[in-house]
């Protein structure tokens, strides 16, 4: 492999949003399968990436500081990230910085680069989707995200739809290769408690795991949860923390199932609920991806979601789930209802789903696709 690191292996800086979402979560599972590999992974961020507990080899952690003084009204996080990746750079001898969500990682990585004098630091930038399609399009960001991407060395989109929503809104003369997301298929196959320890017996597992924004439609997982607990003994398991929640349990009790409803909160381990789970629920107005369903799939659970944004380039309808349209809710509950009523459907479903994960989101298959884009671009 080329780059300067002397040998194969590469020296690559990762920043990454380090909370609960699908954005970290890849970045940090592509360091650690980077670093099995035996390339030198340095991951910056604010915080600990969620998915990061535990040692991983040739994998370091670098935490950046924020200062506090009196005078910033907003601690400027941007600069000091900057600052970061090019003392790293340096220290470190990067090849290159692959950033995750283009705001602000893509900007502070340039200027890292501007401010780096040993070699020329290759920067890849990976759009995850609300980074363009609601944070980057958004005015006050929008001329810096493009330019931000003009300047970066190569970008990655975790789906067709994002690539193509990206050359439209932003009239982008730089090529795009999609790289969709990957799972790991070894652990998302093991759930990590017993299903007793989530329901009843007599109980369906229905699931929902997400950051509870407005675009995932928190409100309509309870409301089609609603339809099928009306028809049958039935538990939702609510994974994940964010502004909706509220919302949506106080719509739950105003429906008076509060009862069937288990508010899990933020969970660094999601194997164990989606592993026990019959149903898993991503009623969204758009997905970029929807890593959580791939996930879903790869635990063996059939999906019902909307056929919106990137989620049909990860659930095939009628194969490994279903999609509808969006606000769809009586067609959501009639297709859950069905997948629960009928066991040959079901089985077959689930093993749609774990076959796809692995034929076409397998970790190894993903990573190679990185590290060769990687070589491109560093061969130049
Ligand atoms: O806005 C979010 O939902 C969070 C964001 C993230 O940072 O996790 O999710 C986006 O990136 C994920 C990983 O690539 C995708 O699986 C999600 O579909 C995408 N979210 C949206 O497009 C709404």
């Amino acid at each position: 492999m080329s780059g300067n690191s002397g040998n194969d292996h590469l020296r690559i800086g990762i920043v990454c949003h380090p909370t609960h979402g699908g954005s970290g979560a890849v970045a940090t599972e592509l360091g650690i399968a980077l670093g099995k590999r035996g390339h030198e992974i340095h991951i910056l961020s604010h915080a600990a990436p969620f998915r990061l507990a535990g040692f991983h080899p040739n994998v370091i952690y670098h935490e950046v500081g924020v200062s506090h003084y009196p005078l910033f009204k907003y601690p400027p996080y941007e600069l000091s990230l900057a600052n970061k990746i090019s003392e790293i750079a340096e220290s470190a001898s990067l090849d290159l910085v692959h950033v995750h969500y283009a705001v602000p990682h893509s900007i502070c990585a340039y200027l890292a680069r501007q401010m780096t004098h040993r070699k020329p630091m290759k920067i890849i930038t990976t759009l995850h989707g609300t980074d363009i399609t609601l944070v980057g399009a958004d005015p006050s960001f929008f001329d810096i995200t493009r330019f931000a991407m003009e300047e970066s060395d190569g970008i990655t989109a975790v789906s067709r739809y994002l690539k193509e929503e990206t050359q439209k809104k932003f009239s982008l003369r730089r090529s795009i290769r999609v790289i969709h997301n990957f799972v790991d298929t070894a652990r998302f196959t093991r759930p990590a408690c017993q299903r007793g320890d989530l329901a009843r017996k007599e109980e369906a597992i229905l699931s929902h795991v997400s950051n509870f924004r407005p675009v995932k439609r928190v409100r309509d997982v309870v409301e089609v949860f609603h339809r099928v607990s009306k028809e049958r003994p039935a538990r939702l398991l609510l994974i994940g923390d964010g502004p909706d929640l509220p919302a949506a349990v106080e719509r739950a009790q105003t429906l008076g199932i509060s009862d069937k409803i288990s508010v899990l909160g933020l969970q660094d381990d999601v194997t164990g609920v989606l592993g026990n789970s019959d149903i898993f629920l991503l009623p969204s107005e758009y997905e970029s991806f929807g890593l959580a369903a791939l996930e879903a799939l790869s635990s063996g659970v059939p999906v019902i979601g909307t056929d919106s944004g990137g989620i049909p380039e990860v659930i095939q309808n009628g194969e490994t789930g279903y999609l509808l349209p969006v606000g769809d809710l009586d067609g959501m509950a009639t297709a859950a209802l069905r997948v629960l009523d009928d066991d040959d459907l079901r089985i077959r479903l689930c093993e749609n789903g774990r076959r796809v994960a692995a034929e076409r989101f397998s970790e190894s298959a993903i990573v190679s696709e990185y590290e060769a884009f990687y070589r491109e671009i560093l061969a130049g």
